[in-house]
């Protein structure tokens, strides 16, 4: 379903094994090197989303290959067959192949039942590559909004475990937020029995 020009809802696209093995990955990359931790931001407010990266690290509002506010570690890398899984993502999003896509950043949000997140443009990256963003647990209502400011015109689009969505083109800029996760959804095949995980990949246009 395309809700926008180059925002395109693919619902039920992850397999529950597939959502079971990022899962497992995910617990992984939430105990390694750079822990998965609320990010402060520059308000001194703590987010109430919890967030571990692979390939750059994601701090309000930059990217660095090493995590200064979550113990100084350097970041463990994109693995090769989550580029594949991205690739195939936008390839059959678009309907087109897409071999050149290689994202080089993974953020993993953890969002418990209370964590919300709000309007905002995801402007760090120097590309305008398309963000892949994956599903898994509990639905959360995700606002999709418009270009140029935080409030209305926006749509409401529900996320469920195994949903992919695809922000390209237009889209890419767009503002967005999480109003609300809706406790106790969750798919019990997915492999979380409580929470929402969502990981997006993205390409950054960063070199070292
Ligand atoms: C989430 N994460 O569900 C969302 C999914 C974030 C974030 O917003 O920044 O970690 S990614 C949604 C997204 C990414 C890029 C562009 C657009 C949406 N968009 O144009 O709507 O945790
Ligand atoms: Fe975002």
């Amino acid at each position: 379903t395309e809700v926008a020009p180059g925002a395109v809802h693919v619902p039920d696209w992850l397999t529950p094994a597939e959502q079971r093995h990022l899962v497992a990955e995910c617990r992984r990359w939430a105990t390694g090197p750079v822990p998965m931790r609320a990010a402060q931001l520059p308000t001194g407010h703590r987010m109430s989303v919890q967030t571990v990266c692979l390939g750059w690290h994601w701090k309000p509002y930059s990217y660095s290959r090493t995590a200064e506010d979550a113990g100084g570690g350097r970041v463990a890398p994109v693995p090769e067959w989550l580029v594949a899984l991205g690739r195939r993502a936008v390839s059959e999003a678009y309907g087109q192949p897409a071999d050149g896509y290689t994202p080089d950043a993974a953020l993993i949000n953890f969002y418990d039942d209370t964590a919300k997140m709000g309007m905002h443009q995801d402007k760090e990256e120097r590309s305008d590559a398309a963000v892949v963003s994956l599903s898994i647990g509990d639905t959360c209502t995700f606002r999709f909004g418009n270009t140029t400011t935080r409030t209305k015109p926006y749509t409401d689009v529900e996320l469920l475990s195994g949903d992919l969505f695809v922000f390209g083109g237009e889209s890419r800029f767009a503002y967005h937020g999480v109003p609300k996760v809706f406790p106790g959804t969750s798919d019990p095949d997915c492999g979380l029995t409580t929470g929402r995980l969502n990981i997006t990949l993205r390409v950054t246009g960063l070199e070292d």
